[in-house]
C-alpha cells in the first residue's frame, strides 16, 4: 500500500487512513503501482505519431538519436508538448464556447432558464467587440455579443478581439512575432497539422505555434469564458464560506458537483433552495440538501455562491469514501474514471452530464441547457431517492473544515484596493512602487500524486507572502490554501511580510486573493493589463515585478497556461519539469532563450521554497530594472546563491 500523506490536510489524512483500513485502493496506490514510470515519456523522447514507429530517442547517446523518420529529440519533445497546449486550449475553450452558447440560448429564447445577471459586465465587454449599446434592449446587445464571440473560435480571416484586452506594447510584439491568434480553433488545428508525421521539425518554429495556440486559449476562450459566466451567472464578490469534507453532513443529502462547467451547478446550487425539493429530502428523515463542490466547478458555484468546497482533484475519492455522497455529478475535466470503482462500495450514485464525458458503467442523465432546471430537478431528486439507501454504519465525515473569502475578480480587486471611492490600481501600483509590497504571483493548478499532497502549494505560498508578495490563486491551489487556513484576512498577521500586513489590514483583504477556476486564470492576466494601463510599473507585462507557478501541475491545461502566462511575458514555475528533459537544446529554450524574444520563460525546480526564492530573485530584478525603491521592510529573505 502507498505511503501516508504526511503535508495534506487533517480531513485527507483521517480518509486515506480509512481507505487503506478498508482496502480500498485510491490514486497513491494506483500511481505506487505504476512505478517505476516510463523514462521515456517523462524525458520526452518517446514519439508515436505515425506507425512506423513507436521510436524512442537514447538519452544517453548509445542508442538511437533519431526516430525512424529521422526525428531527433528536440523535434520529439517539442511536437509532443504543444500537442499537450492543444489539449489544454480545447479543453478550456470548449467549455468557453458552451457558455457563449447559453449566451446565444438566453438572447433568443425569452422562456430560457437563464437570465443575464451583470447588466453592467455584459455593455462592457460587448464594447470590446464595438457593439452598439445606448438604449438597445439587453437581449439584442447579448445576441450581437454572442455572435461575435463565437466567431472567434472559427473566424477565417483577422486576429482575435478579445487577446486585444492584452497591453499594446504586448500586442504588437504577438504580431511581430507572428504569435498573434487568428482563431481559437485554427491555431488548436494548425498545431495538430503542424505536428503529424513530416511537417514541422524545428523545434522553435513548433513552439511558436505552441505560443500562439496558448494565447488563444489565455486571452480568448478562457477569457470568453470568464466573462461571459460573469454576464450570465453574476461576476462575483468576496464572500465568505467554508472548505474541506468537513462540510459534508450527516443528517443532510448531501449532493457534489465536480468537473468545471458552471452551467449545470449554477442551476442546480439554486434549485436545491426550492422549498418543495427541500421538504422532500425531509419527507426522507434528511434536514435538508447540502451542495458541495469538488475541483473547478467547486469554485465557479463558490465564488458566485458561497457554496462550500468539499476539497481539489486529489479528494475527489476521499470524499466518496465518507460515505455520506448521496450523488456526485459530474461534467467535465479532471473526473477520475477511478470514481466508477468506488461506488461499488458505497451507496453513492455517479452521474455523467455531459455527451462528452461518459463513464462505462455508470448512469447518465444527460444535461442540455435548454431543461437546465428539469435536469437540475430530476438529479437532485436522485439523491434524496438514494439517501436512504445510506448505510449509517459506514458514514465517517471529518469534522475538519476552514473558513475563507474568496470571490475576488479583476473587478473587486480594484475596488478593495482602490477604495470604495476610488475605483483604480492606483493604491496597488503605488504599493508596490514604494516597497510596501515586493511584487505579486500568480500560484494556481492542480495536485498530483507525484508529489507530497499539497507542500509544494502551501509551502510555496507562504514563502511568497512571507516576503511581501501578494499571491492571487485559482484552481486546486486555491483549495489546498483554504484549507490550510490562507484564504483568511487574519492569516496575513500568522504569516506575511510586514508590508503585505500593512495592505491586509488597511483593507482588510487576505494574502492570498482566490480568483476562481482554471478558466479564470483569465482574471490574472486581465488584473496584469490592468496593473500595466495603471502606470509607473512600465510598458508590458514583463516589466512588472510579477511571477507565476503552479507547483503540483497534472493537467494538459496547465500547460497551456503556462504557455500563455510565458507568452504575455511571465516568469513561470512548475515543480516537476514539464517532458522535454530528454532534449537539452528545448530545454535551454524554454527556461533561458525564449526570454529573449517574449519577456517570459520556464522555470523548474523541485523544491517549493527554493522555487518561490528563484520567483522572488526574478522580481526583485523586475524592481531593479524599474528603479524602484527599496523594501520598506527588508526581510530576512536571501536570494538564491
Ligand atoms: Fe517514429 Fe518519426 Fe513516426 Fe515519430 S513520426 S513515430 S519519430 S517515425
Ligand atoms: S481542477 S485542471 S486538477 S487545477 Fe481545474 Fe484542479 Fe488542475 Fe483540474
Amino acid at each position: 500500500m502507498a505511503k501516508e500523506l504526511h503535508y495534506a490536510d487533517e480531513a485527507s489524512k483521517k480518509m486515506f487512513k480509512k481507505a487503506q483500513e478498508d482496502n480500498i485502493d485510491t490514486i497513491w496506490e494506483r500511481y505506487e503501482k505504476m512505478q517505476p514510470q516510463c523514462g521515456f515519456g517523462l524525458m520526452g523522447i518517446c514519439c508515436r505519431i505515425c506507425s512506423m514507429g513507436p521510436c524512442r530517442i537514447d538519452p544517453f547517446g548509445d542508442g538511437p538519436q533519431t526516430g525512424v523518420c529521422g526525428a531527433n529529440a528536440d523535434t520529439i519533445a517539442a511536437r509532443n508538448l504543444i500537442r499537450m497546449i492543444a489539449a489544454g486550449a480545447a479543453a478550456h475553450s470548449d467549455h468557453g464556447r458552451d457558455i457563449v452558447n447559453t449566451l446565444l440560448l438566453i438572447a433568443q429564447d425569452p422562456t430560457s432558464d437563464y437570465q443575464l445577471k451583470d447588466i453592467d459586465k455584459l455593455k462592457q465587454v460587448a464594447a470590446i467587440y464595438n457593439i452598439k449599446t445606448g438604449n438597445r434592449e439587453n437581449k439584442d446587445i447579448a445576441l450581437d455579443l454572442a455572435k461575435e464571440a463565437l466567431k472567434e473560435f472559427g473566424q477565417q480571416e483577422g486576429t482575435l478581439v478579445m487577446a486585444k484586452q492584452a497591453p499594446p506594447a504586448r500586442v504588437k510584439l504577438w504580431e511581430e512575432l507572428s504569435i498573434m491568434p487568428r482563431a481559437i480553433d485554427r491555431e488548436i488545428v494548425e498545431t495538430m497539422h503542424r505536428t503529424h508525421m513530416g511537417v514541422d521539425t524545428d523545434y522553435k518554429n513548433i513552439i511558436k505555434q505552441g505560443l500562439r495556440t496558448a494565447i488563444g486559449d489565455g486571452w480568448g476562450g478562457s477569457m470568453i469564458a470568464t466573462d461571459l459566466s460573469d454576464i450570465i451567472f453574476g461576476t462575483p464578490n468576496p464572500l465568505r464560506s467554508q472548505a474541506n469534507l468537513g462540510v459534508l453532513k450527516k443528517d443532510m443529502v448531501n449532493i457534489i458537483v465536480h468537473g468545471h462547467e458552471p452551467t449545470l451547478s449554477d442551476i442546480i446550487a439554486i434549485v436545491s433552495q426550492d422549498e418543495k425539493l427541500i421538504n422532500k429530502a425531509k419527507e426522507k428523515g434528511a434536514k435538508g440538501i447540502q451542495i458541495a463542490g469538488i475541483c473547478c466547478t467547486a469554485n465557479e458555484i463558490l465564488m458566485r455562491h458561497g457554496i462550500p468546497v468539499a476539497g481539489n482533484f486529489l479528494q475527489q475519492e476521499l470524499a466518496l469514501l465518507t460515505g455520506a455522497v448521496d450523488v456526485m455529478l459530474t461534467d467535465v475535466q479532471c473526473i477520475m474514471p477511478g470514481l466508477r470503482s468506488l461506488t461499488n462500495c458505497f451507496h453513492t450514485k455517479l452521474l455523467t452530464t455531459s455527451p462528452k464525458a461518459k463513464i462505462e458503467g455508470v448512469e447518465h442523465i444527460e444535461f442540455h441547457e435548454d431543461k437546465a432546471v428539469s435536469t437540475a430537478t430530476t438529479i437532485i431528486e436522485t439523491a434524496i431517492e438514494n439517501f436512504k439507501n445510506r448505510d449509517a454504519k459506514r458514514v465517517v465525515i471529518p469534522t475538519d473544515t476552514e473558513g475563507l473569502i474568496a470571490g475576488f475578480t479583476s473587478e473587486s480587486v480594484f475596488t478593495f484596493l482602490g477604495g470604495k471611492y476610488r475605483a483604480t490600481y492606483r493604491p496597488l501600483n503605488d504599493a508596490v512602487i514604494s516597497g510596501r509590497l515586493r511584487g505579486a504571483a500568480g500560484v494556481i493548478g492542480c495536485s498530483n500524486p507525484n508529489m507530497e499532497f499539497e507542500e509544494a502549494h502551501i509551502k510555496m505560498v507562504i514563502e511568497l507572502i512571507k516576503n511581501d508578495t501578494l499571491v492571487v490563486t485559482t484552481g486546486c491551489n486555491a483549495i489546498s490554501c483554504a484549507k490550510h487556513g490562507l484564504l483568511k484576512p487574519e492569516t496575513a498577521f500568522k504569516h506575511a511580510g510586514k508590508g503585505l500586513q500593512e495592505i491586509c489590514r488597511a483593507v482588510g483583504i487576505p494574502p492570498v486573493l482566490h480568483v476562481g477556476s482554471c478558466v479564470d486564470n483569465s482574471r490574472i492576466l486581465t488584473i496584469l493589463a490592468n496593473i500595466v494601463a495603471e502606470g509607473g510599473l512600465g510598458n508590458d507585462i514583463s516589466d512588472l515585478p510579477v511571477a507565476g507557478a503552479a507547483p503540483e501541475w497534472m493537467s494538459e491545461k496547465a500547460v497551456a497556461i503556462g504557455f500563455y502566462f510565458v507568452a504575455s511575458g511571465v516568469y513561470t514555475m512548475i515543480c516537476q519539469p514539464l517532458a522535454v528533459m530528454g532534449s537539452k537544446n528545448l530545454y535551454d529554450y524554454l527556461t533561458d532563450g525564449i526570454e529573449a524574444e517574449v519577456g517570459g520563460k520556464w522555470a523548474f525546480e523541485l523544491n517549493p521554497v527554493k522555487a518561490a526564492h528563484m520567483m522572488l530573485d526574478h522580481i526583485d530584478k523586475k524592481r531593479k530594472a524599474l528603479k524602484l525603491k527599496p523594501l520598506v521592510y527588508e526581510q530576512a529573505y536571501k536570494p538564491v546563491e
